[in-house]
């Protein structure tokens, strides 16, 4: 760490960071009251369990829709085994810290999927593991050429990985941080801009992001990077989004296809009324929303 001992160049002034760490106040930006410095659930509450093997615990944000959005791909290509049950966490209420989420996933965060089709059921959580895991059961949108398969990983790692600097850097600072820091919101700027322009040029030649196929990478990367082109954190103009040609030809080829449509929907709980289908349980929810 830099040394600053009177803390003059910090952000507050005078602020030095105390020698040890203490969770002694909220930080005061939005979503600051829902976190702890510790894991692990705050309240016994058993996870619902609907009809189908597919149990999907979610929230309609850009992680959540990843696997929404394969889901419903599965069910189109005609994999009825992809029947799902997709029930509502709220993050904001602290659903991820229920004792039955928890037991699912520790690290408290949607998305969350079991599988009960095995005995004792799978649990699964990470989008990426969840999408892989799908992908591979189901045997679709994962080449098994191996070129193509290490390629669709190499992106879906990359998106995993990458993300985070948009969401929790960018849009953490940005638009959720109580008040604005100019350095923080330069460096994730630039990364941000520097992750669109690895896939601009990836873009520039290859129809979709691993190859010529639409790929679980596709699923993975256009929920986070189509919102940053479109509407994410109103931030378009401060990121001159119009400089990425390719990404806006693929973010609106990913946009048309039906199924991504609906899993967009799927625990949605924000737009208008008839773009949420808030809990799905059955194919014919959407048709409930529709009319
Ligand atoms: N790496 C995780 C990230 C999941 C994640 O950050 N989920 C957010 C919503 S998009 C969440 O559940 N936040 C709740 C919290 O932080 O308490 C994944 O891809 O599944």
């Amino acid at each position: 760490m830099a040394e600053d001992a009177s803390g003059e160049n910090n952000q507050p002034r005078g602020y030095v960071p105390p020698k040890v760490w203490t969770w002694d106040k909220e930080n005061g930006g939005q979503f600051a009251s829902i976190n702890r410095p510790v894991s692990g659930a705050t309240r016994e509450q058993a996870r619902p369990v609907g009809k189908h093997p597919i149990q999907l615990y979610s929230m309609g944000t850009p992680n959540g829709v990843k696997v929404t959005i394969l889901l419903e791909e599965l069910l189109a290509a005609g994999h009825s085994g992809a029947e799902y049950d997709a029930w509502l966490i709220q993050i904001s209420q602290g659903d991820q810290f229920t004792s039955g989420f928890v037991e699912v996933n520790p690290n408290s965060k949607i998305p969350a999927m079991v599988d009960h089709s095995f005995d004792p059921p799978v649990h699964v959580f990470e989008s990426g593991s969840i999408l892989f895991y799908l992908a591979e059961k189901f045997g679709a949108f994962l080449p098994t050429e191996h070129r193509a398969r290490t390629e669709t990983m190499n992106w879906l790692m990359w998106q995993m990985g990458s993300a985070p600097f948009v969401g929790g850097g960018l849009g953490h600072f940005y638009a959720y941080a109580p008040f604005k820091i100019e350095y923080a919101i330069n460096r994730f700027a630039m990364e941000t801009k520097r992750q669109l322009h690895v896939l601009e040029t990836r873009l520039a030649t290859s129809e979709y992001i691993a190859g010529d196929q639409y790929t679980i990478a596709d699923m993975a990367i256009w929920p986070w990077y189509g919102a940053i082109m479109r509407d994410a954190y109103d931030v378009q103009e401060f990121l001159s989004v119009q400089d990425y040609p390719n990404v806006d030809r693929w973010v609106d080829l990913i946009a048309e296809r039906p199924a991504v449509k609906r899993g967009r929907m799927v625990n949605r709980t924000f737009g208008t009324p008839d773009s949420q289908v808030r809990e799905r349980h059955d194919a014919s929810d959407f048709d409930t929303i529709a009319g």
